[in-house]
């Protein structure tokens, strides 16, 4: 063990550790604006310097390690001097528009510049501003940039996908899309990592709102909203309401009150999914020869566009099945429109997703199979959260509301889908009681749970060895697709969800920078799922009956066509 002391504190910690650590351990926490642990130990932004006593300079605690005696002052005048210096220069190249900033509030830049009472900026300012086009689901503003690294490490460390680099030299230095090509044109999967890594407001979504507002006040829209399972597990965090206020119903009364005609669940569509996707992997099952294995999911459409893009030689082996969003919106303009006597045209189809590569998803061709686009508007998380604010709703005086019918009421194996594994448990639950003619007992494939990077699992099913593998961030789908095209690693079925943890980690979930929620964000669904009185989504009535009325059975001829893709591009 070292032994040191920091501001007056005495610590012991082993060897390696940084003082940046080792302050932490006492509880005192250095600012920082570049670091992220494990990812981004760059010092890059020289926030968090520290004095050392008998030394004459200060060094970045993020990257020093601990040293035998050292007698450490996070906050001298010395140190506070510097780090004020440092921000104030990171501040002369940054577009200090808060008013207008998608991250006012939530913006560490903000947040220290007012804590250091920096209320002038000493330096000539020099931004740079480099063009981005506005229609991109994803939007990268120059002028915000603080060259912290963080997207360019989270991209290429974690999602292996390096679509970020540094430009430029000397106060030109920025950050763009690498190899000269395009946004458009990268392999970018809009996965939206990098947006919930940047400390600022340097990356955000495509602001979707203005077309909720104009489709509100169009008379001749029916308004029918979709909620994803991810989202009833962050959307009230901006209330700061307590558990008891955070829940579906209360979303659902914030939804209404917004004006929405109709609020339906996700998770009713994600039951639907597993009808059809557990009966394509059953009928890969009895006929092996006829299909590419293994079989993979298809409901994240940042892996299936990283499939197309990246691998693609590996798209056969996508599930057919559409995504919820997508099974959603075609089934709002056909079942539902038929129902209500409505022309797909008159409904305006609107989805609430943690996502931004759902954006992209809802836009493709592909996606048209009630004659127009199945869904219209993907607002994020975050959307939605602003759009509440906008309305001045204050979700704690609002009674709970249920769902609407017949696209509202969901099992828990819907709910689960929003969590690294649920989409696979799910399916599990359903193949398991057409093979085995009876339920599986609650804890039988729980043990697909969890954010681990990849999980191999084995289960029987009807005497015969099922062996999956459930896989959550593209750097870890990379390695498996590579060592599958090497014939090193066989599986059956494969779950990919491209945000490390699944879509409760997704690219438009709120966000809390420097920390990762994705665990405490999945275990909230797996309760609502032990709430539900249904698990299977074989059990949910309402999908019962959309079988019975309208799809006749799971791959029937027009399940094929309203819910099924080839998923090329
Ligand atoms: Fe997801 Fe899905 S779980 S992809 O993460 O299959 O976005 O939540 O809505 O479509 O159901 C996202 C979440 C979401 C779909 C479902
Ligand atoms: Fe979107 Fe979920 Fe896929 Fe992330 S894991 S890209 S949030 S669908």
């Amino acid at each position: 063990m070292v032994n040191l002391t920091i501001d007056g504190q005495k610590v012991s910690v082993p060897q390696g550790t940084t003082i940046m650590q080792a302050a932490a351990t006492v509880g005192i926490e250095i600012p920082r604006l570049c670091y992220l642990k494990g990812i981004n130990e760059i010092s890059a932004c020289k926030v968090c310097v520290v004095e050392i006593q008998g030394q004459n300079r200060v060094v970045t605690a993020c990257t020093t390690p601990v040293q035998e005696g050292l007698v450490v002052y996070t906050n001298s005048p010395k140190a506070r001097s510097i780090r004020r210096t440092n921000v104030e220069l990171i501040l002369s190249q940054h577009d200090c528009m808060c008013a207008t900033c998608v991250r006012s509030g939530n913006c560490s830049l903000q947040t220290l510049a007012n804590d250091l009472g920096i209320y002038d900026i000493p330096y000539e300012r020099d931004v740079v501003d480099t063009p981005w086009n506005q229609e991109f689901p994803l939007i990268r503003d120059s002028k915000k940039c603080i060259k912290c690294m963080r997207c360019v490490q989270i991209c290429d460390k974690v999602q292996k996908l390096h679509i970020w680099d540094v430009q430029n030299t000397g106060a030109r230095t920025t950050v763009d899309v690498a190899g000269n090509v395009s946004i458009e044109d990268s392999d970018c999967s809009l996965c939206g990592q990098c947006i919930t890594h940047c400390p600022v407001g340097a990356l955000k979504e495509r602001n979707d709102v203005p077309k909720i507002y104009d489709v509100l006040a169009d008379p001749n829209k029916v308004t029918v909203v979709q909620v994803a399972p991810a989202v009833r597990t962050s959307w009230a965090e901006a209330f700061n309401l307590p558990p008891e206020l955070a829940t579906e119903g209360r979303m659902v009364a914030t939804l209404k009150k917004i004006g929405f005609d109709y609020v339906f669940d996700t998770c009713y569509a994600a039951d639907v999914t597993i009808m059809e996707e557990a009966s394509e992997l059953l009928e890969h099952l009895q006929k092996p020869q006829d299909h590419s294995w293994p079989m993979f999911t298809s409901c994240c459409p940042g892996w299936v566009s990283y499939v197309n893009k990246t691998h693609p030689y590996f798209v056969p082996n996508l599930s057919t099945t559409k995504s919820p969003q997508q099974i959603f919106g075609a089934l709002a303009k056909s079942y539902f429109a038929q129902k209500k006597g409505l022309k797909p045209k008159e409904i305006c189809s609107i989805s609430i997703m943690p996502c931004v590569s759902k954006k992209r998803e809802a836009a493709l061709f592909s996606m048209r199979s009630s004659g127009t686009h199945d869904v219209d508007i993907v607002l994020t998380t975050r959307e939605f959260i602003r759009l509440l604010r906008a309305e001045h709703i204050n979700p704690a005086m609002l009674d709970e509301q249920p769902f609407d019918n017949p696209l509202g009421q969901s099992t828990g194996a819907g709910v689960i889908f929003g969590a690294s594994g649920g989409v696979m448990e799910a399916a599990l639950r359903t193949a398991y009681h057409v093979i085995e003619g009876k339920e599986a007992p609650e804890d039988a494939f729980t043990d697909v749970r969890g954010t681990e990077g990849r999980k191999v699992r084995e289960f029987t099913l009807g005497g015969a060895t099922l062996r999956t593998c459930t896989v959550s961030g593209l750097g870890n789908a990379g390695k498996l697709l590579d060592e599958l095209k090497a014939g090193k690693v066989h599986y059956d079925f494969v779950e990919v969800m491209a945000c490390p943890g699944g879509c409760v980690g997704g690219g438009g979930q709120p966000i809390h920078d420097g920390e990762e929620r994705a665990d405490v964000l999945g275990n909230k669904l797996y309760t609502i799922d032990s709430n539900r009185p249904l698990h299977q989504s074989h059990n949910n009535p309402d999908v019962q009956e959309l079988y019975k009325d309208f799809l006749e059975k799971p791959l029937s001829e027009k399940a094929e066509q309203l819910l099924h893709s080839d998923h090329v591009k």
